[in-house]
């Protein structure tokens, strides 16, 4: 998989280098590239905001050097007829959120780019141009505010990035994971047996898998219905 990213600050993106990401990077699994968005501005300042048309606080990310980011790595018609299209995808807390179901569907694409803004948007044109020649998703990670896109980036990365086949050593531990099922996961236990006074659930010693089968999904049940009863698909709803 390809995937570009567009930010002011490429920097964010060196810790891609570590730990499995990394890997997949190495062995050619992953082909990840942060272009700085400042290298397609033409002034000595290098300027990528200016003031909002109509007034009011903050600045807004101007189009120019978004479009010429966008022509260096979109491919042209005749390049790409037809196909794969690329997908790019702008972080914005005004976005559809990023699921686990979303980054399945993502880690199938070809190739994904991402548009990190900064100040308080991009221009609206960027996103109406850029639909002409791909598709293009605004995306949030939750409801809550951060300064740019390029954190919210990191996590769909990594997110999306364990999912291509390969990146993970075992395929079996990404399905026995919150999310996966739809419901969050059971507790976790190892060596020892007891210590500092808690001991471990008798049913894992037991060597009965069924039963430990059902306990497991008994827990996730009940860790879901606590924590998180959004989550819980209308069959395991409680009874009025
Ligand atoms: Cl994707 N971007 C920004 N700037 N803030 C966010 C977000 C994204 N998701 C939640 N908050």
């Amino acid at each position: 998989m390809r995937i570009d990213v567009v930010t002011i600050f490429p920097e964010f993106f060196d810790v891609l280098d570590i730990s499995l990401l990394g890997r997949a990077r190495q062995t050619g699994l992953l082909d990840v590239t942060a272009h700085n968005l400042r290298e397609f501005t033409h002034d000595r300042h290098r300027t990528v905001d200016d003031t909002p048309y109509g007034g009011g606080a903050g600045m807004v990310m101007k189009p120019e050097p978004w479009g010429e980011a966008l022509d260096s790595i979109l491919p042209t018609e005749t390049e790409a007829p037809g196909g794969d299209a690329p997908v790019v995808i702008f972080p914005s807390p005004a976005g559809t959120v990023f699921t686990q179901k979303m980054a399945r569907e993502l880690a199938q694409r070809e190739h994904l780019v991402f548009g990190c803004g900064r100040y308080e948007g991009i221009d609206q044109r960027v996103f109406d141009h850029a639909a002409t020649r791909a598709e293009v998703r605004l995306v949030s990670i939750g409801d809550y505010v951060l300064n740019g896109g390029e954190v919210a980036v990191m996590a769909m990365i990594e997110a999306i990035g364990r999912l291509i086949p390969g990146v993970v050593g075992n395929p079996e531990s990404l399905v026995e994971e919150s999310h996966e099922d739809g419901l969050l996961e059971y507790p976790s236990y190892t060596k020892p047996a007891a210590w500092r006074g808690l001991e471990v659930p008798p049913i894992l010693l037991s060597g009965n898998h069924r039963a430990i089968d059902d306990w497991r999904r008994a827990q996730q049940i009940e860790r879901t219905r606590t924590v998180r009863p959004d989550l819980l698909p209308p069959d395991l709803l409680p009874n009025e």
